[in-house]
């Protein structure tokens, strides 16, 4: 009796002990309960995030921007679809952002930011991101925030293992994850064995302005080429990208693609080829794609539609690619900050496999080959395995690194966050996410320097996380403490659309650079009007171009006459403010697009087409001033035969 009593004040001494301990707040029990993991998320009112986020918005199409630890979000920047909170996509200077070889598209579904880097670190000048529908690269300037550049990717159909880059953005890379006959043609879907290709495209970035053009295209078996990443310090010079579907089947992809033990990870000398077609090899291929390129002077965007491209076929350039077998229809491929490590994150698989960069030179050194596929030879899986980190979790998607030798994986179908060592792939840590979790994020995970303090969880099912709000929710994301031994989940915070991917940078690296406004000193639209004087209204046949200039709280003009129904009225207006964060806005009634967002020291311009006779007004929609309301005007349209002269005026009345 008397022992059974001792032991249980023992238990109940150690209960308090515990209990004591989670009071002071440092045992990870709590959870985001605790006040102190409040403490680590609260960025006081007026103060500063220490991160930014950029969040994929997937099939938003977009790019958000959010703080880190606070989980706020500051933008939108649209990338791959109408915006018409600001107009992008509906003013005529943006709008030939949106043209491809399929003609306007006003939507993508977008995947994976990344950021631009100088000597495998992120330097914070761009960030780049993948269209997946309608095969196109994106640059975001991070100066703007602005969507600077589109570059449409030929031979290429679910624009997928995108938008990765080298470490000194030499190349961003898109490859495909559908495979489609190249070049494309009428044949049977069943012959597709054998007979459609998957591309590789590496495409280059002018280290100054950060241009893009298509350097050359690998046109790889018909796999599906599912995600990628370079190769960063001993193995700069290399690209990875995880293979499913090596089975090239073409229905019930889910029974069919699933029959292979292994999938392959293909290993990309992309140096070797580069030296290749610098030495005039290749062959160029009649094409059609758009490369779209905002000049940041007249604030416009020109489209041209490039004719050809540059494709390689594996056998040309020998001793350049390479598959390596990774069980079982893997999906992400990560390779760590010292570049030695590739993860191959089998989906289907009861083991996390990594393979070894030096083992897999090796390998090919000695010609120890297992075999080939179209030509291509494949390593041996032994002879390439670094090791495997072994019933981790189950349906691993993901892996970032934190920079201290550790790795953290997503896995999907038990919808947890695995920390493992990378070395001796034993598993550290585990935390449950809500709910079944897709990509993960650290800041500069993805680079040679890792910024190891946050990491945060996309998850792809919100449920229960806040308010319902009817059948679907917005996406849910997790932000962990990762500084200390175990992740601590600090908080929840909604995201837009989709995110797949994000990327995430010290916001000391961005926000001085930023720009604040235009000058209006440098702005050579062709049809700006940078004072009162240069406001003007022209008729050229049916177009009527009105020269205006927004300041506060008046336009210029503000009455207009003499158009008339049948006309297209072109609204060319310049906002002459020179202050941060004073943009105006512009709608007119009826217009069938959207009203205009104008920057400070911008201009901008909307088509409306009048198609009733009468005085219509038109008005700022930005509340910018305490006359605001006052910012407003009129333009009167008269019936198509009329003979009103054209006139306009400001402060006065139109005799
Ligand atoms: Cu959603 Cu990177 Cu497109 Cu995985 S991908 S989750
Ligand atoms: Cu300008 Cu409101």
């Amino acid at each position: 009796m008397k022992k059974i009593l001792t032991s249980t004040i023992v238990i109940v001494a150690l209960l308090v002990a515990f209990t004591s301990c989670n009071n002071s707040g440092k045992s990870s029990k709590n959870g985001a309960l605790s006040s102190n993991n409040a403490e680590k998320v609260y960025v006081a009112p007026g103060e500063h995030d220490s991160h930014y986020a950029f969040i994929s918005g997937g099939y938003s199409g977009n790019l958000t921007v959010y703080g880190l630890p606070s989980g706020r979000m500051f933008k939108e920047i649209p990338v791959f679809s109408q915006f018409p909170t600001n107009g992008y996509g509906y003013s005529e200077e943006s709008k030939p952002m949106l043209e491809t070889s399929y003609g306007f598209i006003p939507w993508d579904d977008s995947h994976h930011p990344d950021i631009s880097q100088t000597n495998g670190e992120l330097d914070g000048r761009w960030i780049f991101i993948n269209g997946n529908n309608t095969p196109r690269i994106a640059r975001v300037g991070l100066r703007s925030f602005e969507t600077e550049e589109i570059i449409e990717v030929p031979n290429s159909a679910g624009n997928h293992s995108s938008s990765f880059i080298t470490e000194n953005t030499e190349y961003v890379v898109a490859g495909t994850r559908f495979s489609v006959p190249v070049p494309q043609r009428d044949m049977p879907i069943k012959d597709y064995k054998g007979n459609f290709k998957g591309a590789l495209t590496f495409i280059s970035v002018d280290p100054e302005h950060g241009h893009m053009d298509i350097k050359f295209q690998v046109l790889m078996p018909g796999f599906n080429y599912d995600l990628s990443h370079p190769g960063r310090g001993k193995s700069h010079g290399w690209f990875f990208f995880t293979t499913y579907n090596t089975e090239e089947a073409s229905t019930l992809l889910e029974v069919n693609a699933s029959q292979n033990d292994k999938d392959f990870i293909a290993a990309i000398n992309w140096k070797k080829i580069e030296e290749y077609v610098n030495n005039g090899g290749g062959t160029m291929m009649p094409a059609n794609y758009a490369h779209n390129l905002l000049d940041e002077a007249t604030h416009t965007t020109t489209s041209t539609m490039k004719k050809e491209v540059r494709v390689i076929n594996p056998s040309e350039v020998p001793g350049a690619i390479y598959l390596l077998p990774t069980p079982k229809s893997p999906h992400g491929c990560d390779v760590d900050p010292s570049g030695e490590y590739i993860v191959g994150n089998g989906k289907l698989s009861a083991n996390l496999t990594v393979h070894s960069f030096t083992k897999m030179l090796d390998a090919i050194e000695n010609e120890k080959f297992a075999g080939e596929a179209y030509g291509i030879p494949i390593l041996n899986f032994e002879d390439v395995l670094a090791g495997s980190v072994e019933q981790p979790g189950l349906g691993p998607l993901h892996t970032e690194f934190d920079g201290q030798g550790n790795a953290y994986t997503t896995f999907f179908i038990s919808s947890e966050v695995v920390k493992w060592k990378l070395g001796t792939w034993e598993v550290i840590d585990r935390k449950p996410t809500y709910y079944s979790v897709g990509h993960l994020t650290i800041p500069g995970g993805n680079s040679r320097k890792p910024f190891g303090k946050y990491m945060f969880a996309m998850n792809k099912i919100t449920k229960d996380r806040y308010l319902p709000v009817g059948p679907e929710m917005e996406h849910s994301a997790q932000l962990y403490d990762i500084s200390g031994d175990k992740m601590e989940l600090l908080l929840d915070f909604p995201t837009h659309g989709e995110p797949h991917y994000a990327a995430a940078i010290p916001a000391e690296i961005i926000k001085e650079n930023t720009l604040k406004f235009y000058k209006l000193a440098d702005n050579k639209h062709p049809r700006k009007a940078t004072n009162d004087d240069e406001t003007k209204v022209v008729r050229e046949g049916k177009n009527v171009h009105v020269y205006m200039t927004m300041i506060r709280s008046h336009f210029s003009p503000d009455n207009i006459e003499g158009v008339k129904v049948g006309d297209k009225v072109f609204f060319h207006i310049t906002n002459l403010e020179q202050d941060f964060d004073v943009p105006h806005g512009f709608a007119v009634i009826g217009a069938n697009n959207a009203e205009l967002l104008i920057a400070p020291g911008q201009t901008r311009t909307l088509t409306w087409e009048p198609k009733q006779v009468g005085v219509w007004p038109f008005y700022c929609t930005d509340f910018c001033s305490a006359l605001h309301q006052e910012m407003q005007g009129y333009i009167r349209v008269s019936p198509a035969n009329s003979n009103i002269p054209l006139k306009w005026s400001m402060g006065e009345d139109i005799e």
